[in-house]
């Protein structure tokens, strides 16, 4: 069975690296990632094309960000699991929200790994075809409330992109009493595991956006907005303030 998956994998990886892979073939990429894993957790199939979100983020990047970065996540997170089938049974934003319940033994590998499938996870959600972004909303004007302007919060999101040394992501969260707060991550912790409420959340991985940007983080962090899709964010806010 595990050889078997293995194969899978193996053959699915060799499709992403052949050159030039279409459009049309993402779906069903996808499908041979997702039954390549073990389970329980899977990796998600993109919402969109691997190129929709050009020029933005290039289809190349899309490709081995969704499918050996996150699908490695996910591999990763089912290989910790395989011995607690309690654990194993858990949404994986409920199971990284307790970290302290996790067994030491397989903490680090759930932190890093759990956290990368939850965020990755989000990550595809929020992001859209930049024709399409526009701002609007309760969020918009919760943002406008909170940090005086829209600028400014913005200005706030890039500065913890930037000041994010090394690998993290930038998050626009609610915390504790509901309030918005931006704030950063090391690695791939989530806001959930300090009692935290992710609704939107910038990968700065060099992964995310090397192969286009090299070195120029603050220009993938200034674009990135341009991709934001609201309608996802206005809901996944109103339904976490209830
Ligand atoms: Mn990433």
């Amino acid at each position: 069975m595990k050889d078997q998956a293995m194969m899978n994998r193996r053959e699915a990886l060799k499709t992403i690296t052949l050159a030039g892979v279409g459009i049309a073939t993402a779906t069903s990429l996808n499908t041979a990632l997702a039954q390549a894993a073990t389970g329980p957790h899977t990796l998600p199939a993109l919402p969109y094309d691997f190129a929709a979100l050009e020029p933005v983020i290039d289809a190349q990047t899309m490709q081995i960000h969704h499918g050996k970065h996150h699908a490695a996540y996910v591999a990763n997170l089912n290989k910790a699991l395989a011995d607690y089938p309690e654990l194993a049974k858990k949404p994986v934003d409920e199971l990284i929200k307790d970290m302290a319940a996790i067994p030491e033994k397989i903490r680090t590998a759930v932190r890093n790994n759990g956290g990368g499938h939850a965020n990755h996870s989000l990550f595809w959600k929020l992001l859209t075809k930049p024709e399409t972004s526009q701002a609007h909303g309760k969020i918009t004007e919760a943002i406008v409330e909170k940090f005086g302007s829209f600028e400014t919060a913005q200005e706030q999101f890039t500065k913890a992109a930037m000041s994010q040394f090394g690998s993290g992501w930038a998050w626009l969260s609610l915390d504790k009493n509901k309030q918005l707060v931006i704030e950063a991550t090391a690695n791939q912790d989530s806001p959930l595991m300090h009692g935290h409420y992710p609704l939107a959340g910038l990968d700065v991985w060099e992964h995310a956006y090397y192969l286009k940007y090299q070195n120029r983080r603050a220009d993938y962090v200034e674009a990135f907005y341009a991709l934001l899709n609201w309608d996802f964010l206005e809901e996944r806010y109103l339904k976490a303030i209830g």
